[in-house]
């Protein structure tokens, strides 16, 4: 087992990550940039070590000075946590060459599923279901054409390095086909120095559905379910949760063991989570995979009671999953609403000073965050400030819980999405499980309609 870790991440996640360490009896090192130097993971890390000033690209993503700060307090593991180095498969070699456990998968793997089109292929070969779309990357606006053809419009093309969105365009007739294609392929080689495009049958209101998975480097993988992520803004999730309203225990099984027989047969070691997209007949199709612990772990550590981190240091470590996850039993409901510092209906970036902090507690309750009262939130990173999850035997439960957390979540002296939260959880069509990739663009121009009436009432 490793004697000390270092966590090349800051926030919430950097806390998360440490509390596993202490649980496991693991030593911490922080890595910092100046604007950190007063973060509760900087605290609470054994020691801590500053890698440089505040812009991210100065610091947290500084491979060199991530590395040297681990060779400086001979660390044996680099937790990457999420965003920052955690997918950059460079780095991850980067760690191998210096005898430095990576905790995720092998560089390869993650170089691998960094490429959307060959991840696709490889779900496809063991019959994880994809989109109709196209065999391989396409090379000209001809070759999209005669693909979109035997595909059906509308089809979507996809820059095979993206991911988030972006080298991304909807095409929904040949006419159009020409110009979108080539601004797709230009923007996905200026955004990512790679301009390979692949091409989807374009699903107008899919829900976003992802499914939780471990693997051992015994060759062992294991599905722990899905979580229901479709109500996002611009790519950003705001709430998730599990189980998704929508999957039968059928389909949980059915995905979840070809997802097992595929990554393990691709060598897929430490956590994962596969992305589907799922169609007005409630069917699922794969689309990519993220090779890191996501923002959003919590649900699933509530509805099944493993601590993923735990799990990722355990398996890092050569662990086997037997020991690791004897056996996985899902129960209850579980929901997480993320708290960003951002204007609640502008969604604008809103960094200072917290003045007041008061966090909800009780049973099925559950924070995790970094912050506290006068701490300072800087502007040079994203703006997640806290994670409430709440657990239930059932999602009216988990809802009722969320409810009243809400209420109870007081931050005061910069903006947060708790107002935007607590209308969604009193939206009609949230409490029906009738959520898709599109719910908030309804559900933002009702709630404008309503501020006005109300400050129309008032005056
Ligand atoms: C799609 C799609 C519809 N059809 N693919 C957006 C980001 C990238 N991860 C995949 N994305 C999409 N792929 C097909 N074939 C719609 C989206 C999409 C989306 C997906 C998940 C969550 C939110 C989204 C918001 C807009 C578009």
């Amino acid at each position: 087992m490793f004697k000390k870790i270092l966590i090349a991440n800051r926030g919430e996640i950097a806390l998360r990550v440490i509390c596993a360490c202490k649980e496991l009896g693991i030593g911490t090192v922080a890595v910092y940039s100046d604007a950190d130097r007063n973060s509760l993971h900087v605290r609470f890390a054994d020691e801590a070590i500053c890698i440089g000033p505040p812009r991210s690209a100065d610091s947290y993503l500084n491979i060199p000075a991530v590395i040297s700060a681990a060779e400086i307090t001979n660390v044996d593991a680099i937790h990457p946590g999420y965003g920052l180095l955690s997918e950059n498969a460079n780095f991850a070699e980067v760690c191998e060459a210096s005898h430095v456990k990576f905790i995720g998968p092998p560089s390869e793997v993650i170089r691998l599923m960094g490429e959307k089109e060959k991840a696709r292929q490889a779900m496809k070969q063991a019959n994880v279901p994809i989109l109709p779309g196209s065999d391989g990357v396409i090379a000209t606006a001809d070759e999209a054409r005669e693909w979109a053809q035997q595909i059906g419009y509308p089809v979507i093309v996809k820059a095979s390095a993206g991911g988030g969105g972006r080298g991304m365009r909807v095409i929904r007739s040949a006419e159009e086909l020409e110009p979108l294609f080539n601004s797709a392929q230009a923007e996905a080689g200026a955004a990512f120095g790679n301009d390979n495009l692949y091409m989807e049958k374009f699903i107008e209101r899919p829900r976003h559905i992802e499914f939780q998975v471990l693997g051992d480097s015994q060759g062992k993988v294991i599905s722990l379910g899905e979580r229901e992520c479709s109500i996002q803004r611009r790519h950003q999730k705001l709430l998730e949760e599990s189980p998704s309203t929508k999957v039968s225990e059928e389909v949980r099984q059915t995905i979840g063991n070809k997802l097992e027989n595929c990554l393990s047969a691709i060598g897929y070691v430490n956590a994962g989570t596969v992305e589907f997209l799922m169609d007005e007949d409630d069917s699922l199709h794969f689309i990519e995979m993220n090779t890191r612990i996501q923002v959003e772990h919590p649900i699933t550590e509530m509805v099944t009671g493993i601590d993923l981190v735990k799990s990722q240091i355990l398996l890092a470590s050569g662990a086997s999953m037997t020991d690791v996850v004897p056996k996985v039993e899902r129960r209850g409901h579980a929901i997480e609403c993320r708290i960003n510092a951002e204007h609640p209906e502008k969604f604008t970036p809103s960094a200072g000073k917290i003045k007041t902090f008061h966090m909800p507690g009780g049973l099925g309750v559950r924070v995790d965050t970094a912050a506290y009262a006068e701490a300072v939130i800087p502007p040079y990173y994203d703006s997640l400030i806290a994670k409430l999850i709440t657990y239930g035997k059932d999602r009216e439960e988990a809802i009722m819980r969320m409810r009243r957390s809400l209420e109870m979540f007081i931050i005061e002296g910069v903006h947060t999405t708790i107002p935007l939260h607590r209308r969604i959880l009193e939206d009609e069509d949230f409490k029906a499980g009738n959520v898709n990739t599109k719910y908030l663009e309804k559900l933002l121009p009702k709630m404008k309609e309503e501020r006005a009436r109300e400050m129309a009432l008032q005056s």
